[in-house]
């Protein structure tokens, strides 16, 4: 109850998840707090101070709990921030739909990631209340 969670998803490699971060984002806001709410906006308002980006992501990385993404939708920024989220130790829950992507070997092959695959949207919310009820 109460964590901070960092939700990651795909923003400039494609937003075509966009509906269910939101679905992930706002379930999750129910019993804890999302950083990174924007990753679940339907009408993003681009910025592009990437420098700033930058410096508020990693430090809501550090400040974060734990690390939940929905990586069905590859990107580079996603994959930065699984690295970093690595480094200092937060744990990292990852969800993707295997009959959509062929998730990159760099994820499925660290036994770090605790990885979820799904074949409906359904499957993802009582996983959900698994990782947030856990005590870290
Ligand atoms: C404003 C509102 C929504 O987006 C913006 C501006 N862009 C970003 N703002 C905050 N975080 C971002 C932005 N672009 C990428 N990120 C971070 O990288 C998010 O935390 C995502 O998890 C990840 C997406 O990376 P790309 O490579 O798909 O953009």
């Amino acid at each position: 109850m109460n964590k901070k969670v960092y939700f990651a998803g795909s923003i400039r490699a494609g937003r075509v998840d966009a509906e269910l971060y939101h679905r992930m984002v706002t379930y999750i806001q129910k019993t804890d707090t999302v950083l990174t709410e924007h990753v679940g906006f339907l009408q993003l308002k681009e910025s592009r101070d990437d420098k700033r980006i930058y410096e508020q992501d990693t430090a809501w990385l550090r400040e974060a709990d734990l690390l939940i993404g929905e990586v069905t939708c590859p990107s580079l920024g996603v994959g930065y921030e699984l690295a970093y989220a690595e480094r200092f130790g937060k744990p990292c829950y990852l969800f993707y739909n295997p009959k959509k992507t062929n998730l990159s070997a760099m994820l499925t092959g660290d036994p770090y990631f605790h990885i979820f695959p799904y074949e409906n949207e359904e499957e993802i919310f009582p996983v959900l209340d698994e990782i947030l009820s856990a005590a870290q």
